[in-house]
């Protein structure tokens, strides 16, 4: 469990491929009854390269008028959330031990060119509770940052079926992905690889 800095812990390899493979059926699913969309830039409205959904009670969206924010509901369809697979339920349980369950996942999918950039999680009105994200598909070079953007970042390969938690001070830290590497990767699990190269979950509490 290589703790990468105060509160930040990798765990390469979480998901085996079975569990990986079930994983994004449950996904796929959720992406059939809530279609990836493209978030745009707050004031600038600026398409992000990512493509996104959500599933649990809240979800994470953002737009040139509102900005970031959380919202029950999906922007395009206006149909709740579907519920987070029990999956999910059970490695943020097992892998945070945090009491209260997760009111968002955010989904994240990547194709080769998309990339998001240095920020920080702050949109949640809890900063004591963990964050976890699960990885699928191919490759990615991440960077974990400090307390400030222009602190030196470190470096490291999230891989597919790869966890990451995120607590205490690490929480707050500046964070983002680089690169996408679909060159020596694992292909996506077959439900999702029409969808992209990269797919991430990011579990978090809100309220
Ligand atoms: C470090 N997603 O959705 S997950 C995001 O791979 C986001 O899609 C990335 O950053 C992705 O906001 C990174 C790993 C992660 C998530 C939250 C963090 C790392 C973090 C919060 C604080 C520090
Ligand atoms: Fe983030």
């Amino acid at each position: 469990m290589p703790e990468l800095a105060p509160g930040a812990f990798h765990y390469p390899g979480f998901l085996d491929e079975a569990a990986q493979a079930a994983l994004a059926h449950d996904i796929a699913e959720v992406v059939a009854a809530a279609p990836l969309y493209v978030s745009t830039m707050p004031k600038t409205g600026a398409p992000m390269s990512v493509r996104m959904t959500n599933c649990g009670p809240l979800g994470w969206v953002s737009d040139k008028e509102k900005g970031y924010r959380y919202e029950a509901r999906h922007p395009a369809t206006g149909a709740p959330w579907p519920p987070m697979p029990q999956a999910l339920l059970d490695a943020w349980t097992q892998l945070t031990g945090y009491p209260k369950s997760p009111e968002a996942c955010l989904i994240n999918v990547y194709d080769e060119n998309a990339r998001m950039g240095l920020h920080q999680d702050r949109d949640e009105a809890d900063f004591a509770a963990p964050i976890l994200s699960l990885s699928l598909g191919a490759d990615c070079r991440f960077k974990l940052g400090g307390a400030r953007r222009a602190d030196k970042a470190i470096s490291l390969i999230l891989s597919s079926g790869d966890a990451l938690v995120l607590s205490g001070p690490s929480r707050r830290r500046f964070h983002g992905v680089d690169k996408i590497m679909p060159w020596l990767a694992q292909p996506l699990p077959t439900p999702l690889a029409a969808l992209g190269a990269r797919v991430n979950l990011t579990l978090r509490r809100v309220n």
